[in-house]
């Protein structure tokens, strides 16, 4: 199997202001695209495009000399979800059993948003920082470079890409700015929720 370039869930342009039309072309185009055709050039010929990214992902994961395949795997898993758990609609905001399950675990919405800004700006370099279903419980985790909380066996419902290419055209090295940004005006909380339900079965994005 060769894997494409999954459309963009809305226009280039469409999260605006806060994501600009130039920070989206790089990043989907160049990155993400990057990311899957590089995967392809590693798999080719091999088991691997027998399998479904998330398979491939948890194969290649802490093997030698499989960092490759796993870093361009997870990337372009890593973006479909990210892409997919944004949206250009304001006012979305966590509702019923979701907005219940963040202030269980984190007491209010307003202290998730400032432990998710947190973990951003801890993770030192590139990364990602997620909310994820670990077992019966919400949790915060930012993880480095391409890795991908599926690994541990957790579920993830949310990430933000850290990673400096997400956001230097538009905020410059300000990543808790652009943290801010994406927390109070683009999480798609319809996805997040959907995800939820959908747990423990969930696998793809
Ligand atoms: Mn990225």
């Amino acid at each position: 199997m060769t894997f494409e370039l999954p459309p963009l869930p809305y226009d280039l342009a469409a999260l605006e202001p806060h994501i600009s039309r130039k920070t989206m072309q790089f990043h989907y185009e160049k990155y993400h695209g990057g990311y899957v055709s590089k995967l392809n050039d590693l798999i080719d010929g091999t088991d691997y495009t027998k399998m479904p990214l998330e398979e491939i992902i948890r194969r290649s994961a802490g093997k030698p000399g499989q960092q490759a395949v796993f870093n361009n795997a997870a990337q372009a898993w890593n973006h479909t979800f990210f892409w997919n758990n944004m949206t250009p609609k304001l006012g979305n905001m966590p509702k019923g059993a979701l907005a219940t399950c963040l202030q269980d675990a984190f007491g209010s919405y307003d202290e998730f948003r400032e432990q998710f800004t947190q973990s951003a700006l801890n993770q030192f370099g590139s990364g990602w920082t997620w909310l994820v279903l670990d077992k019966d419980d919400l949790a915060i985790i930012s993880t480095p470079n391409a890795e991908n909380p599926l690994v541990d066996g957790k579920i993830p419902l949310l990430t933000c890409d850290v990673w400096e290419h997400a956001y230097y055209l538009d905020y410059q090295n300000q990543r808790k700015t652009f943290v801010e940004t994406f927390l109070a005006h683009l999480i798609n909380w319809d996805s997040v929720a959907a995800r939820l339900q959908k747990a423990p079965q969930l696998e793809t994005v």
